[in-house]
C-alpha cells in the first residue's frame, strides 16, 4: 500500500507545485501590436459571433459577442434570477422543480448548440447541471430556458449534454457512481465495488419542437464518467466517454484513483443500443424525475413527475460498449471534424493518445481484446491507437479542432495552449495563457465544420491579471487569432461564474431567428389581460387576483383598496407593448421574492402576501420612457375583517380642493 501511495503522492505534489512554477513571464506585453484593431467593434456595429459560455457554479449561461468580448446577456438556467423574476414568478417556478423539490441553483459546466448534419443549426442550446442531475434546452429565438429534464440514476451529471450529429440524442454520463434509484441506497460506502453503479443516459430530442425525453439508460460498472463527444461521419452512431477512477476508490481519490497507469475511453455504439430498445429489450425501472416545459403560448412552465426508465445492462448486451485504455485519469474526450480521431486527455499524462476509429472497428472485428472490465471487452491499447503526441505539455485537459487538420489542447499545469497536427502528431506551436486554462473553444470546434478563425481559452486563475477585488478574482476568457500558423493573443476579459465549456456560432445564424416581441393576440396565459379595459381585481375567498396591464407609462389599475391581511395576492402583469425592447418591470414594497421584468406581449405573475396593514407603493423597475418614474401606484392593505370594499381604479384623481396647490 505504502509503496504505491508515496510515489503517486509525490507526483501530485510536484504537479500542484508546477501550477505556480510554470507561469509564463512577460504577461503584460503578450499581445501583438495589431491586436486592438482585431477585436475592436466600432460603436453601433455588431459582433461577428455569438459566444455562449457556461457559468459553472453560477448556474447561469452568459452570452458574449466575439471578437469584442462584450457581454450581451446572462441567461438564468439553473438559477433563480432577481432581474427577470425567473424562478420567482409563478409562470417560471416549475422550471426549477425536481424530484428533490424546488432546486434554485445548479452547477452548469457544458454547452452544446444543436446540430444538423454535424453543423451548428442555430435552433437550441443545451446545458448540463451536475449537482442535481439535469439537462436544459434554451430556445435561441428567445434566449430563454424552454425545458429542463432531470436524470434519474445519476449523481454529478458531468459528461453532458453532448449531442449526436443530428441532435437525435443528448447524452448524460454520471460522474459519481451510486446505488440505483430503485435500490436501497442505505449501504456502507465501502461496499462501492458491489453496490455502486454508473449510468449513461440517452435523451431523445424531438426534431420539430425540441422536446426532450429520457429514451434509455446504459448500466455500467461503478467508476467516474467525465466527458464525452459523439462520433461524426464514419463514426456517427458511436459516442465516446472518458472514465476515471477505474480503481473504484471511494475515498481520497486524488491518490486512490491515480494508481493505475491507464483508465479508459468508453466507446458506445448507440445505434446498436437504439436497436435493442426498439426491439423491446431492456429492463423497465420505476424512478422519479421531473420534466419541466415552458409553453410558448401560455408563457407558463409546467412540471411533470415521470416514473419510468428503461435500462440496458451492458453486461447482457456486450456489443454495445467497448473500453479503450487511456493513460492517467482522462478528462477531455474529443472527436476531430472528420470523425476519424478520438483524443483522450489524461490529466496526469505526459503524452496525448489519439485513437483511430477505423482501428477501433478492426480491433473489435478481430477481437483484439485485453480481457474485460466488469464484463466490457477492453480493446488493446496499441490496436486502437493512431499515435501519441509526445511531450506536448503538462496536464492536458481539452482539445478542439480548426478543420484544417490541426488540434489545439489546453494544458492546465503548464498553462498553455498547444497546437499540434492530427496528421503527424507533431507540435506546431504553443502559447501561454494567463493562467491555467480548463476548456477551450473554437467556434464549431467540435463539429464537422469548425469556423477556425478564433480560439478562446477559459482560464481558472487570474492572479495579477486584473485589479484586485478582494479575496475573489474573476475567471477569464482569452481570445486568440488562429488563422495563421502561429496563435496570436488578441484580448482577455473577465467572465461570469466559472466558465467550463462554451460554444459559438456566426451571429447571422442566431440573430435571424430572434424574437422581437411576443404577439399579444397569441398570449394564452390563463391570467392574461387583453387590453386596459379588461384589467380588474377579483377576490375569491382569501385569494386576490390582480389582472394588471403595463404600457408607457402607467399600470392599470394603479389604485387598489380592499386587500386584507391574510390574503394571498397574485399580481398578473401583462405588458401590452408591441415594440422591441420595451419591457416593463414590477416591484411592490416588502415583496420577498424579486421584481418581474415583463416582455412585450408577455404575462408574468408575482405572488405577494402582505404582513402589516398600510399603504404599499408599487412601481416599474425598467426605465421605459421619459415618464418611467411616474409609472407607479398604490395598494391599500386593511386589517383582517375590515369592511373596506375591494375596489380598483386608474385616473380617478381626488378633488383638487384639498390639494396643496389651492392653498
Ligand atoms: S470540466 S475544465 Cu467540468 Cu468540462 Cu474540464
Ligand atoms: Cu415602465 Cu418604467
Amino acid at each position: 500500500m505504502k509503496k504505491i501511495f508515496l510515489p503517486v503522492l509525490s507526483f501530485i505534489v510536484f504537479v500542484l507545485l508546477s501550477i505556480t512554477g510554470c507561469k509564463p513571464k512577460n504577461a503584460g506585453d503578450a499581445t501583438g501590436s495589431d491586436a486592438a484593431s482585431r477585436v475592436y467593434v466600432p460603436p453601433g456595429k455588431y459582433d461577428e459571433l455569438y459566444n455562449f459560455v457556461s457559468g459553472g457554479f453560477s448556474g447561469q449561461v452568459s452570452v458574449y459577442g466575439i471578437p469584442s468580448g462584450r457581454l450581451l446577456r446572462v441567461m438564468p438556467v439553473f438559477s433563480v434570477d432577481p432581474e427577470s423574476g425567473y424562478g420567482f414568478s409563478e409562470e417560471t417556478k416549475p422550471m426549477l422543480n425536481t424530484s428533490h423539490g424546488q432546486v434554485p441553483w445548479g452547477d452548469q459546466h457544458h454547452l452544446e448548440l444543436s446540430q444538423t448534419n454535424g453543423e451548428i443549426d442555430g435552433r437550441w442550446l443545451f446545458a448540463n447541471e451536475n449537482n442535481t442531475p439535469r439537462i436544459a434546452r434554451i430556445d435561441l429565438k428567445t434566449f430563454r430556458t424552454a425545458e429542463i429534464i432531470e436524470i434519474p440514476n445519476s449523481a454529478g451529471n458531468h459528461s453532458s449534454p453532448f449531442i449526436t450529429e443530428n441532435t437525435e440524442y443528448v447524452v448524460a454520463g454520471t460522474r459519481f457512481s451510486v446505488p440505483m434509484d430503485d435500490q436501497n441506497g442505505d449501504v456502507p460506502i465501502d461496499t462501492y465495488k458491489k453496490n455502486f453503479k454508473g449510468t449513461i443516459s440517452f435523451i431523445s430530442v424531438d426534431q420539430k419542437d425540441g422536446d426532450m425525453k429520457l429514451a434509455f439508460q446504459l448500466l455500467l460498472p461503478g467508476m467516474d464518467f467525465d466527458l464525452s463527444h459523439s462520433g461524426k461521419g464514419p463514426s456517427s452512431g458511436w459516442f465516446f466517454f472518458s472514465c476515471y477512477n477505474s480503481e473504484q476508490a471511494h475515498t481520497l481519490l486524488e491518490v486512490n484513483a491515480s494508481k493505475r497507469d491507464k483508465d479508459y475511453i468508453l466507446a458506445v455504439n448507440w445505434k446498436k443500443a437504439e436497436e435493442y430498445i426498439k426491439a423491446g429489450k431492456g429492463r423497465k425501472q420505476t424512478v422519479k424525475y421531473a420534466h419541466n416545459v415552458l409553453n410558448e403560448s401560455t408563457h407558463t412552465a409546467t412540471s411533470t413527475m415521470e416514473t419510468q426508465t428503461t435500462i440496458l445492462d451492458v453486461k447482457d448486451f456486450p456489443d454495445i460498449v467497448y473500453m479503450i485504455p487511456c493513460p492517467k485519469s482522462p478528462h477531455g474526450c474529443d472527436v476531430d471534424p472528420t470523425g476519424q480521431y478520438i483524443v483522450g486527455s489524461g490529466k496526469l499524462a505526459a503524452l496525448i493518445p489519439v485513437f483511430s476509429f477505423d482501428k477501433i472497428q478492426k480491433a473489435i472485428a478481430a477481437k483484439e481484446f485485453d480481457g474485460d472490465y466488469g464484463g466490457i471487452p477492453v480493446i488493446k491499447y496499441e490496436a486502437a491507437l493512431h499515435g501519441e503526441v509526445k511531450k506536448p505539455g503538462l496536464g492536458p485537459l481539452h482539445t478542439e479542432f480548426d478543420g484544417k487538420g490541426n488540434a489545439y489542447t489546453t494544458f492546465f499545469i503548464s498553462s498553455e495552449i498547444v497546437k499540434w497536427s492530427l496528421n503527424d502528431l507533431k507540435v506546431i506551436d504553443r502559447h501561454p495563457t494567463y493562467y491555467s486554462p480548463g476548456h477551450l473553444m473554437i467556434p464549431g470546434g467540435d463539429t464537422k465544420n469548425p469556423y477556425g478563425k478564433y480560439l478562446i481559452a477559459y482560464n481558472k486563475i487570474t492572479k495579477d491579471r486584473y485589479l484586485p477585488t478582494g479575496p475573489e478574482l474573476a475567471q477569464s476568457a482569452q481570445l486568440f487569432d488562429i488563422s495563421g500558423e502561429k496563435m496570436k493573443l488578441l484580448a482577455d476579459y473577465p467572465s461570469i461564474g466559472e466558465p467550463h465549456y462554451a460554444q459559438a456560432a456566426p451571429a447571422s445564424l442566431i440573430s435571424k431567428n430572434s424574437t422581437k416581441i411576443f404577439k399579444i393576440e397569441e398570449n394564452q396565459n390563463a391570467f392574461v389581460t387583453m387590453g386596459e379595459p379588461k384589467s380588474k381585481v377579483v377576490r375569491n375567498g382569501n385569494r386576490v387576483d390582480v389582472y394588471m396591464t403595463m404600457i408607457r407609462s402607467h399600470f392599470s389599475p394603479d389604485n387598489i383598496e380592499g386587500v386584507k391581511l391574510g390574503d394571498d395576492v397574485y399580481f398578473h402583469l401583462t405588458n401590452l407593448e408591441q415594440d422591441w425592447d420595451v419591457p416593463h418591470g414590477f416591484a411592490v414594497k416588502g415583496a420577498n421574492t424579486s421584481e418581474l421584468l415583463v416582455m412585450p406581449g408577455d404575462t408574468q405573475t408575482l405572488k405577494w402576501v402582505p404582513e402589516v396593514a398600510g399603504i404599499y407603493p408599487f412601481y416599474c423597475t425598467d426605465f421605459c420612457s421619459a415618464l418611467h418614474q411616474e409609472m407607479q401606484g398604490y395598494l391599500r392593505v386593511s386589517p383582517k375583517g375590515s369592511n373596506v370594499p375591494l375596489s380598483f381604479s386608474l385616473g380617478k384623481n381626488s378633488d383638487a380642493t384639498d390639494s396643496l396647490l389651492t392653498k
